[in-house]
């Protein structure tokens, strides 16, 4: 048996008692939201953040999607992965509809942090007009325009803006994708489902085939819930890679997924790449005291001056 089976064994047991005692919180704090902090505190500790100063010889390109309501917030998380990033320069695509003057605090920060890094603002474009957006805002397909709107970037990170960066994306960059169309992290263990707020896209294996008219048309001709969310995962069915939570850990969607995971698993949420506020509980919103998660963001959030 090899050395990390056997921790596992012997902690196991400690695990489940704690997962219980996590469960029976429901009796002891009747308040939803305090004890959805607390849970996130016994569950993960304090998350550490990580800075990696060996230097990286190349730029990684990388694209957020945001409208007139979200652009502060994609301000931190910009900031965040500048900031995490000191050996590392960025080529940064923002496809957006915002006015130029909110644009130029990210312009500066970029100047300030970035060293070498650039930053891009590009129109979204019309081809998914006719799709399907139910509640959502039209930005939601936003990132599915990257293949088309440039059209010489090979590979490209994405990233939702109701994030924040502890670490910077070396590790993302150098996995290998295959033939695969999207790389991102599995919502539920085993099914091939992955959560939309990161991805790593391979732009070129994109372009291939008919894979951009799938996706408009796939839009245009079903009404589910998670509209952008689950067109990606329909129409790159079969080529889509799954990677460690720790590139995207939602909060909630991770507590509920740690009765599967190896301890290794458990270690790398400690030390995550970006916290992804993916639920209803967003940091700009409510003021939860104590929750080591949300004062990540905060913290980013007053570097720029805009909350
Ligand atoms: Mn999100």
């Amino acid at each position: 048996m090899q050395k990390r089976k056997i921790i596992d064994t012997i902690i196991h047991p400690y695990f489940l008692l704690k997962r219980t005692f996590l469960h029976s919180l429901d009796l002891f704090i009747p308040n939803k939201i305090r004890r959805k902090s607390v849970q996130a505190y016994l569950t993960f500790g304090k998350i550490k953040e990580t800075i990696n100063l060996q230097p990286y010889p190349h730029k990684i390109a990388v694209a957020f999607c945001f409208d007139e309501n979200l652009w502060r917030q994609a301000t931190v998380t910009i900031l965040s992965l500048l900031a995490n990033s000191p050996k590392l320069s960025y080529d940064i695509y923002c496809v957006t509809d915002v006015a130029h003057a909110h644009l130029a605090p990210l312009q500066e920060i970029v100047n300030l942090y970035g060293k070498r890094s650039t930053i891009t603002f590009l129109k979204p474009n019309k081809d998914f007009s006719q799709s399907y957006c139910g509640a959502w805002s039209d930005a939601i397909y936003w990132r599915c325009m990257l293949p088309k709107l440039l059209p010489d970037v090979e590979r490209i990170i994405y990233a939702d803006v109701d994030t924040v960066f502890t670490s910077d994306l070396r590790e993302a960059d150098q996995l290998a994708m295959g033939e695969n169309l999207i790389a991102g992290v599995y919502d539920k263990p085993g099914r091939e489902y992955i959560n939309s707020g990161f991805m790593i896209m391979n732009l070129n294996n994109m372009r291939r085939g008919r894979i951009y008219k799938e996706m408009i048309e796939w839009s245009q001709n079903h009404e589910t819930s998670f509209p952008d969310q689950d067109m990606l995962n329909a129409v790159c069915a079969g080529k889509i890679m799954n990677i460690s939570r720790k590139f995207n850990l939602q909060i909630d969607g991770a507590y509920d997924a740690l009765k599967t995971m190896t301890l290794q698993q458990r270690r790398d949420l400690k030390s995550p790449v970006m916290l992804h506020y993916a639920g209803k509980q967003k940091p700009w919103k409510m003021e939860i005291h104590n929750f080591h998660s949300f004062d990540i963001w905060r913290r980013y959030a007053s570097i720029t001056e805009l909350f």
